[in-house]
């Protein structure tokens, strides 16, 4: 029986490209192909003496770093589930995926080590091991007392390969199962989709926890055996010296709209340059045209999410790149827009984007509602994205089913915040709103009322309330005090006129 197993897959590649640089990082040393190899087979058997076994989660919170990278190959290697979250998360909300997740593994940093050994949750889990934002810790020194021999354990293409947490609109956030076949196969069509060959160099700016960072970007250059100009975190700096460097170049609209926002930045930066792909959150068609007029190049805008990995994608080779859409669906993936009641549109007309192929994810870990809800009968999954598909196939995001907001490139769910606020002393209601801003594309925003008889707290006592309990990125960048929330007939808050009276709020 062939091996689905996604590590498999890697490794081959890994292997053809010996001892060639893999991650080049900004400062402290790298790692060379076979070194990658060799550090993967050691934490693969660190986890095994750890007791981490074929489907069980390893939950991991740590800063970016190139043993992250190894230990997420380690997870796939034994056959078990990697299962990251976002480093701004606190502890009430790693409570809860810890919870939902029952790890047999939890790596963070020593930092906080105690504090999540201190959750009931945690119990479960087998060991709590540590990793520090220098690549170095527990697990690495666990790894050097093993072998660096490991045989890679045989995966079926069904078989889940990582848990991915995304919030919902309704409740708490849903962990979308990912398996091999998911992985393997959109890393293989993007990789010939964009035209990598062995030669390209990426810039990886990006984090690992996400979709956009761990799959798109690392597969696509770890099954080329592509060199990465590996950075911690989006650093503008960093970016512009590393660029005249790179071939390849992924992000979200943001990391575009600080690049040109720099005088340094020209086509001179970007003479190496051949791809540049945006997607995670719409890139503006204003951000599109200013880039090419800067450097001639026209950015690859692509779309996906969490549960699908990437659905559609401008084209690289032939045809047109247009500014505002977001391509075709890429091979082996069908798209189509419906209505509400889940009837299929015609060509042109908006409706929610449904999505079916091999990318699409098996559904929501211990969920089987929730997964219920948002499949169709047939198989497609309901993207909640309002699209329209032209009728060369050509698909434009034009707005969004669900009440979400995208920072940038990270999602928050209204309803997550309105519930935190709900709950602070004297506070009404709230309605939590994403307004147009100028570096994160939406900046969030609350309104809110005063309980009846009650002084509402204020913006600062809000933002105080929510720090130990949301991630930043999450948490409103402005309060607003009305007497009262604009409600339509049915007395459900008009959150499209909050939109309109605040919409100037993070302007320039
Ligand atoms: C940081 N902050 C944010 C924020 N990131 N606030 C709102 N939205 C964000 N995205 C906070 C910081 O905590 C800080 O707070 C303040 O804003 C300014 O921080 P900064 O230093 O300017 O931010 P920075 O660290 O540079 O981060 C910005 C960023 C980063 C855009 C580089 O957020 C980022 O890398 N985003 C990428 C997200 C991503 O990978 N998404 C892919 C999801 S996958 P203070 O008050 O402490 O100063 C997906 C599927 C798909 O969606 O299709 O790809
Ligand atoms: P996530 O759940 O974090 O994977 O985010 C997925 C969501 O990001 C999608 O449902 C879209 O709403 C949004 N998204 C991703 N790429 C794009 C894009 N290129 N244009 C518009 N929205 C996008």
């Amino acid at each position: 029986m062939t091996n689905a197993n996604l590590y498999a897959r890697l490794d081959t590649a890994m292997q053809a490209a010996g001892t060639k640089p893999a991650f080049v990082p900004t400062a402290g040393n790298g790692l060379r192909y076979d070194q990658v190899r060799s550090v993967t087979a050691r934490l693969a058997n660190m986890l095994v003496a750890r007791g981490v076994r074929p489907g069980d989660r390893v939950t991991v919170q740590v800063e970016k770093s190139i043993t992250a990278v190894c230990l997420y190959l380690a997870v796939l290697k034994v056959g078990a589930v990697y299962n990251p979250l976002n480093t701004a998360y606190t502890t009430a909300e790693l409570d809860y995926f810890i919870g939902d997740a029952e790890p047999s593994l939890i790596v963070v940093p020593k930092a906080v080590k105690a504090a999540v050994a201190a959750l009931p949750v945690a119990r479960t889990a087998k060991a709590i091991e540590t990793l520090e934002a220098d690549g170095t810790g527990s697990i690495l020194d666990l790894a050097f007392a093993q072998s660096d021999l490991h045989q890679t354990v045989v995966r079926t293409p069904k078989d889940m390969a990582a848990l991915l947490y995304t919030s919902g609109t309704t409740g708490r956030s849903k962990g979308a199962m990912i398996s091999h076949e998911n992985l393997v196969s959109n890393a293989e069509t993007l990789v010939d989709y964009w035209g990598f060959g062995a030669q390209d160099v990426l810039l990886h700016a990006l984090p690992i926890f996400h979709v956009h960072g761990l799959f798109v970007a690392l597969h696509t250059a770890l099954m080329s055996g592509n060199t990465m100009l590996w950075h911690a975190k989006f650093d503008l700096d960093a970016a512009l010296a590393d660029l005249p460097k790179a071939t390849v170049m992924m992000g979200v609209p943001t990391f575009y709209t600080r690049l040109l926002g720099s005088k340094h930045f020209s086509a001179e930066t970007c003479r190496k340059l051949r791809l540049v792909i945006a997607g995670s959150a719409p890139l503006l068609a204003e951000t599109h045209i200013a880039f090419k007029a800067r450097t001639g190049l026209d950015i690859v805008e692509r779309y996906g999410m969490t549960e699908t990995g990437m659905i559609t994608s401008n084209p690289y080779k032939d045809g047109e790149r247009v500014a505002g859409t977001v391509g075709f669906a890429l091979p082996g993936v069908s798209v189509r827009v419906t209505a509400a009641d889940g009837k299929a549109l015609p060509a042109g007309e908006p409706g929610v984007l449904e999505v079916s192929g091999p990318n699409v994810f098996a559904g929501y870990w211990r969920n089987p509602e929730k997964t219920k809800e948002e499949f169709r009968a047939d198989g497609y999954f309901i993207t909640g994205d309002v699209s329209v598909i032209a009728p060369d196939g050509r698909v434009s995001i034009v707005g969004r089913a669900k009440d979400l907001i995208i920072s940038g490139g990270y999602n928050v769910y209204p309803k997550e915040i309105e519930d935190e606020i709900n709950a602070i002393p004297g506070v009404g209601e709230a309605a939590v709103i994403g307004l147009p801003h100028p570096d994160f594309g939406e900046g969030v925003a609350a309104v809110i009322t005063a309980a009846p008889g009650q002084t509402a707290p204020t913006e600062a006592e809000i933002i105080g309330r929510l720090a130990g309990r949301l991630a930043k990125f999450k948490q409103p960048k402005c309060v607003f005090l009305v007497a009262e929330l604009p409600r339509n007939a049915m007395g459900k808050v008009q959150k499209a006129e909050l939109r309109k009276t605040y919409n100037g709020t993070f302007a320039g």
